[in-house]
């Protein structure tokens, strides 16, 4: 899964944005709160190295909310402005709104000084698939403007959407980068459903979600996967045919919240390597 793949849509994306950067004042990231650092786009925000940015967690409803805490800690201490939100259920939303327009307002000060009114607010939703962007457009706008659907490479194009007189938003499809960092990032990416399902291997997938599981949430292993911390240690134990079909169960399972709220990564993981 670290191999090569790209899909051409992604990397015009990109080409696009940059040719659209002077358009825009501010970047809202949206990462899954399920794997924060996995699913920011270090690719993507080159593009936006000089510009404000706002990251958003999202889909906190299926994250564990204790490591939600901890996520909001780590983007704070490390100076970066960090907002929950829930885009299914709209919550968190009128913070988005009222942050996007201070920061981008505190950008543009000498605009305000000049006590020019309405300056615009264009902020560009970015984020990989499958994330929530339109889902989370939609919810901003009051009205289903653009396309969601559970799968990822959805949108395809970028399209401003006028919220007001001075607040418009891009809305942009979902990317992700040429190469994963490593074969875990993948499988993270693979279990919040970002990346299409012929890419990857689900046995290799749930091998790494029994691992983490055992890590991080020994209850749940023992409830759910009989403390099992590998797929062949899992697979010893049941009299399985299609092994492929049954990881992809696993895997629908893990998003469906049937062994409830896991997250994925923490930052102590980051801090660790980071010494
Ligand atoms: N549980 C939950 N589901 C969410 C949330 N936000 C979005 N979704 C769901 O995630 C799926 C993808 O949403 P989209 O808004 O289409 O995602 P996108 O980022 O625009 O995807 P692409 O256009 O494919 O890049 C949909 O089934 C949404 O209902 C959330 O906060 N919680
Ligand atoms: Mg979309």
């Amino acid at each position: 899964m670290t191999g090569e793949w790209f899909p051409g849509h992604m990397a015009k994306t990109k080409r696009l944005l940059t040719e659209k950067k002077k358009e825009i004042d501010l970047a809202l990231i949206l990462l899954d709160a399920r794997a924060p650092i996995s699913s920011i786009n270090q690719y993507l925000n080159e593009v936006f190295i000089d510009k404000p940015k706002i990251y958003l967690l999202n889909k906190t409803d299926l994250a564990d909310p204790e490591i939600t805490q901890l996520w909001l800690d780590y983007f704070r201490e490390t100076n970066q402005q960090v907002l929950t939100i829930n885009a299914a259920k709209g919550s968190g939303l009128r913070s988005v709104v009222k942050a996007a327009e201070s920061t981008v307002l505190n950008s543009k000060k000498k605009y305000v000084n000049l006590g020019l009114k309405n300056i615009p607010v264009r902020s560009a939703i970015i984020g990989i698939p499958n994330v929530g962007k339109s889902t989370l457009l939609n919810r901003i706008m009051n009205k289903k403007s653009a396309v969601v659907q559970n799968k990822p490479g959805l949108t395809r194009n970028l399209l401003w959407y006028k919220v007001n007189d001075h607040f418009k938003i891009l809305d942009t499809p979902g990317m992700l980068w040429p190469k994963f960092e490593s074969p875990e990032t993948g499988y993270k990416i693979a279990l919040l459903n970002s990346i299409a399902n012929y890419i990857y291997d689900p046995e290799k997938v749930v091998d790494f979600l029994l691992q983490t599981v055992s890590q991080y949430y020994p209850e749940k292993s023992q409830m759910y996967f009989n403390n099992c911390s590998s797929w062949i240690q899992f697979m010893e134990g049941h009299d399985v045919d299609d092994t492929a079909k049954k990881a992809e169960e696993i895997i629908n399972d893990f998003r469906t919240l049937k062994y409830g709220k896991i997250t994925l990564e923490r930052p102590e993981e980051i801090i660790n390597t980071e010494d």
